[in-house]
């Protein structure tokens, strides 16, 4: 179901484009292009990028800095001691990862907050980065060109120097969090690398880079899983762009399948239209709603994704566009930034707390799956036979039933059937036990502990960031005169 009417969306768009449109013919609209003007040979100015991203060093002086990051890493550690002590324990006896799910790795836990940049190819997604980084002139930029550049995932991350790494390296360091991309394959580590180098803005993100969408391409041709390995950086990233060219809107299969990677993080989504200097103040305005309309479709809420329009790159905007409309989109765009960086150890949180969840769901359902099978089994009967047909028909059984009813579940949170027919096929079920197996006279059980972690440990230490966050954040300007 679209949640949002196309009429709405015609009505916003109207709105929209008529502030900034005629604006631009109140006298605003500028004068037709001379060859000066049109020559990219200097660079647009950075100001309003390092004051929103408050990347200068008088912003954030050295003492603040260092007193809040110190802040960040006590919260993280404390992050890491719950997770280690009440959500780990469960899932290493109920082998959570059996099911194709990872555990949380302290790299995870400790690494920046991530942005991703999705999008068919040659949108403008590595000029982008290079501009937010200001790399244009840098030995290290992103590769960019009209025609398919990159065919890589690169992570772009601070460090102490320059220098490359090849996706073999990054993912067997463990101390960093792109160590579970080990499990896509040779194929795909070849088709990943990394770059670090110091830089103020990465010392607080970092920033994803993927290869474009190319539609009629098959998924086996790039030589890996594709979908998946998008999957894994959606689920984590901090914000997501998805990036689009106002002169190639095509919408088709593999969009749509990113598309449907996306649902349930639309609250992560941007939608950029990007290189809107390359079309008129009309033509933009046709594709704005175009975009919209092919989208709606994928887009399963009842608020529409935010969308920038704007010029997302270093070369000065041309005249006769909507120069005073990309400025302000390009500020809103960078505020956003700023937010991910502000919410980076709260969004951590969140992302631990919903990891927990899920790992309470699957002890839940082996609990019950085991306690069936106990109920049932016995001297006389042939006991694999038992096991295979509650295997194969857990309805009968009500054993998501009655977990999604006991628990207090949506049937939207519950795994599908199926993938535990794999489990079981991997895991014997007489070396998995009942949930109050895992509870000691000293230490409680092992459920509770995981339950508190939910419902306490994690919403409090959430609690104390956001407080901390008003009290005091990292380069915050209310803080400067506290
Ligand atoms: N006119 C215009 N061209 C752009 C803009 N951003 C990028 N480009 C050009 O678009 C082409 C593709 O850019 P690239 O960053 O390689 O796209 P990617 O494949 O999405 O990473 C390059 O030739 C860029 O110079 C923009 O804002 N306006
Ligand atoms: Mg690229």
């Amino acid at each position: 179901m679209v949640a949002y009417s196309k009429t709405k969306v015609a009505c916003l768009l109207i709105f929209f484009f008529s502030e900034h449109y005629v604006g631009l013919s109140n006298g605003k609209e500028e004068k037709s292009p001379t060859k000066q003007d049109v020559s990219h040979s200097r660079l647009r100015d950075r100001k309003n990028l390092e004051n929103i991203l408050q990347l200068s060093p008088d912003v954030h002086g050295k003492q603040k800095y260092s007193s809040s990051t110190l802040n960040i890493k006590a919260i993280l550690d404390k992050l890491r001691a719950i997770y280690q002590s009440s959500i780990k324990p469960l899932e290493d006896v109920y082998r959570f990862t059996t099911l194709g799910k990872n555990t949380v790795t302290d790299g995870e836990i400790y690494a920046k907050p991530m942005i991703l940049f999705l999008g068919p190819w040659s949108t403008g997604k590595s000029t982008m980065i290079n501009y937010l980084v200001g790399l244009e002139d840098d030995a290290y930029k992103l590769r960019t060109g009209a025609e398919p550049t990159t065919s890589d995932f690169t992570v772009l991350m601070n460090g102490e120097e320059y220098r490359t790494m090849e996706g073999i390296v990054l993912a067997a360091d463990h101390t960093r969090s792109f160590s579970a991309l080990e499990k896509f394959g040779q194929g795909f580590l070849e088709r990943l690398q990394g770059i670090e180098m110091p830089h103020r803005l990465l010392q607080k993100v970092t920033f994803i880079d993927t290869p474009g969408i190319i539609e009629n391409r098959k998924q086996q041709e790039r030589g890996y899983p594709f979908n998946e390995v998008s999957q894994w950086f959606i689920d984590r990233a901090d914000l997501i762009f998805v990036v689009f060219d106002p002169t190639k809107l095509d919408v088709g299969t593999e969009l749509e399948a990113i598309f449907q990677l996306l649902k349930g993080r639309e609250g992560q989504i941007r939608l950029i239209l990007n290189k809107a200097d390359s079309v008129t103040p009309q033509e933009l305005m046709r594709v704005y709603g175009a975009l919209f309309w092919s989208l709606a479709p994928l887009i399963n809420v009842t608020e529409p994704p935010r969308v920038f329009i704007g010029s997302f790159w270093a070369n000065p905007i041309k005249p006769n566009t909507m120069t005073q409309l990309f400025e302000q989109e390009e500020n809103s765009l960078l505020q956003d930034v700023h937010e991910v960086v502000r919410n980076g150890v709260a969004n951590k949180i969140a992302f631990v707390r919903q990891h927990a969840i899920k790992v309470r769901i699957h002890a839940l359902l082996v609990d019950k799956y085991v306690e069936v099978f106990k109920n049932k089994k016995s001297l006389f009967t042939d006991n694999e036979k038992i096991l295979s047909h509650i295997i194969d028909h857990p309805e009968k059984y009500y054993i998501f039933q009655s977990v999604q009813s006991h628990a207090n579940i949506s049937k939207y949170d519950l795994p599908d059937p199926d993938i535990y027919k794999d489990f079981f096929h991997m895991e014997a079920i007489n070396t998995l036990m009942p949930l109050n197996y895992h509870c000691s006279f000293f230490k409680g059980c092992m459920y509770d502990d995981l339950n508190a972690a939910i419902t306490v440990d994690l919403p409090k230490l959430l609690q104390e960031v956001r407080k901390g966050q008003d009290v005091c954040t990292v380069g915050d300007k209310d803080c400067e005169n506290s």
